[in-house]
């Protein structure tokens, strides 16, 4: 298995960081969507990352989509999706916020550092600090914390890895809004997560 894409992508990292804890072994080419296109567009057309190449040789993109395969190809000891519908409720629900999280922050950075600043989108802009800030807010008040440091089970996983994920992408790509919207709960959070040996594999 090849998995392509940077780690400065919260998506590639929340698949790198699970492929660690699945325990499966797999090649990671570290192609930019931006400064490597032409190498990447040879790996996969649709130009995005990240791209799973299975042993079949087929293509997979969308990190979503790609650790519902993964978690269908590792021990299932190991797996990162709850089987009880309760807890996998609450996890799809705070991974649905974490993405959220994600998508926005990156939607933000684009705006700020890939637009041209004539072209700048000033309503677009607030648009997504709105939703950056609702999702911080949502994400403060539900991620509750059990007695061994993580939000789902008594291990790690996906939702944990998802939240640290995202909130690790917005303390180094949106200083301004970690200092001042993400509430000290969720950098606690994020720092232990981080301090784990599958995080500290994938450094941002
Ligand atoms: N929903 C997708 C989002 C992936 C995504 O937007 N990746 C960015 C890199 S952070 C990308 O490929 N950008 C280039 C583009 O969208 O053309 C996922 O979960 O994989």
């Amino acid at each position: 298995m090849k998995l392509v894409g940077m780690l400065d992508s919260p998506y590639v990292r929340r698949v790198v960081i699970s492929l660690k804890a699945m325990d499966l072994s797999f090649e990671h080419e570290q192609l930019s969507v931006f400064n490597d296109l032409e190498k990447m567009k040879a790996v996969n057309p649709l130009m995005k990352a990240p791209a799973l190449i299975t042993d079949e040789e087929i293509l997979l993109v969308d990190s979503t989509l790609i650790l519902e395969y993964l978690d269908r190809k590792c021990d299932q000891s190991l797996s990162l999706s709850p089987e009880n519908i309760m807890d996998f409720t609450r996890s799809q629900y705070l991974i649905g916020i974490a993405l959220t999280l994600c998508d926005k922050a990156v939607q933000l950075f684009m705006e700020y550092n890939r637009r041209p600043p004539e072209k700048f989108y000033q309503e677009w802009a607030d648009r997504i600090d709105e939703q950056l800030q609702a999702g911080l807010e949502l994400l403060d008040h539900h991620v509750i914390v059990n007695d061994a440091g993580y939000v789902i089970a008594e291990r790690v996983m996906q939702a944990d890895i998802t939240i640290a994920v995202a909130i690790k992408y917005i303390e180094k790509k949106l200083p301004d809004l970690y200092k001042n919207n993400v509430s000290n709960k969720l950098k606690t959070f994020s720092t232990k997560m981080e301090a784990l040996p599958f995080f500290q594999k994938c450094m941002f």
